[in-house]
């Protein structure tokens, strides 16, 4: 039930890459030494060229934090010109601007999107979808996905997965006033410090916030440990807190707070599933709530979904996973969609 319908699609919902990628960042402050604007493009009023901009940007110092914006949010370019967007991941994002009369739909209700609509890099038609698909999928950032805008206009677009992504291209007639690189990667600059500081700021509260204990009438306890947490601009990937002491028997709840589906997932001494699109991402450890975790084999939450629109998600319950702990130990355990962006944990048992 919990995370019956929709697994499959869900499971994609929050592809991630398998390896934490090295992150080539566009126009984050807290990496000056931007290897992509090093010769900024001074398209001068009324030259077209090619605009390079970024699409999300897991934080440099804390891959935690993942800034869910296009950096920068609009650019003002000149009819002819090629935008280019830098997908460096973990994190994957889209570029996907819809027809006319047509809007993005839910985020996971529309797995064709996750592919990208060929042709991929090529030149705009207001009239039908332009789509990047999910990028990167892999441990090495995508390569950029291109766009060449021939008629004056103003186009939107957004990220099929990230709802509150959305950027703006402003194409003007040759002679108007354009961006040039340099101003694009200063705002892209200015904006990125204002997510990043955004969720650094989220997560320094989701990770000091104690977590809720619930005394029980056994003597036990039972934990709730928070999956992450959601700002405008940002998800922050980490379980809260990282590392739980509890005592055997136990209760252990993982809640789904965040604007992400999440799971928990134990590999036990097994192996845990390494492609997100794998069915046993999706699936929970079988049996009544609650479970007992299984000390040496593959143990999982399952998909838990998010709290999105922000709190007004299915009910708690929904979005929560329980167990009991019975064996002494110490269980690590990650999230089988943002592992790549270090979302992981462990359980103290004595
Ligand atoms: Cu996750």
């Amino acid at each position: 039930m919990r995370a019956g319908t929709g697994r499959g699609r869900l499971a994609v919902w929050g592809v991630a890459a398998t390896f934490l990628a090295g992150t080539t960042l566009l126009g984050c402050g807290s990496d000056k030494k931007d290897s992509t604007s090093s010769t900024p493009t001074t398209a001068a009023a009324g030259a077209a060229g090619t605009i390079s901009m970024q699409a999300g940007l897991n934080d440099p110092k804390d891959p935690n934090i993942a800034v869910l914006a296009f950096l920068p949010q609009a650019v003002t370019v000149t009819a002819g010109s090629t935008v280019e967007w830098k997908m460096a991941g973990p994190e994957p994002h889209s570029v996907t601007f819809f027809p006319p009369g047509k809007t993005a739909p839910a985020p996971g209700t529309d797995e064709t999107l996750y592919a990208p609509t060929p042709p991929v890099n090529g030149t705009f038609d207001p009239s039908r979808l332009i789509n990047s698909g999910l990028q990167p999928l892999g441990p090495a950032a995508a390569p950029p996905f291109r766009v060449t805008f021939p008629t004056a206009g103003t186009y939107s677009y957004v990220c099929v997965i990230h709802p509150q992504m959305t950027g703006t291209v402003n194409v003007v007639a040759a002679g108007g006033k354009v961006d040039t690189q340099a101003a694009v990667t200063a705002r892209a600059d200015t904006e990125s410090n204002q997510w990043l500081t955004e969720g650094r700021a989220a997560k320094a509260t989701l990770s000091s916030t104690p977590p809720v204990s619930t005394k029980n009438a056994d003597g036990t306890t039972t934990w709730k440990l928070q999956m992450g947490t959601t700002t405008a601009h940002t998800d922050v990937l980490a379980f809260a807190p990282p590392s739980a002491d509890v005592k055997i028997g136990d209760t252990v709840t993982f809640v789904n707070n965040s604007g992400a589906p999440h799971t928990a997932s134990f590999a036990g001494k097994g192996t845990l599933p390494q492609n997100p699109l794998d069915p046993a991402v999706g699936k929970p450890a079988p049996g009544a709530s609650p479970q007992t975790l299984n000390a040496t084999d593959f143990f999982n939450t399952g998909l838990l979904p998010p709290n999105a629109p922000p709190g007004a998600g299915p009910p708690e319950v929904a979005r929560s996973f329980s167990f009991v702990v019975k064996t002494a130990g110490t269980y690590t355990y990650v999230c089988l969609l943002h592992a790549p962006s270090g979302m992981a944990g462990a359980l103290k048992v004595a």
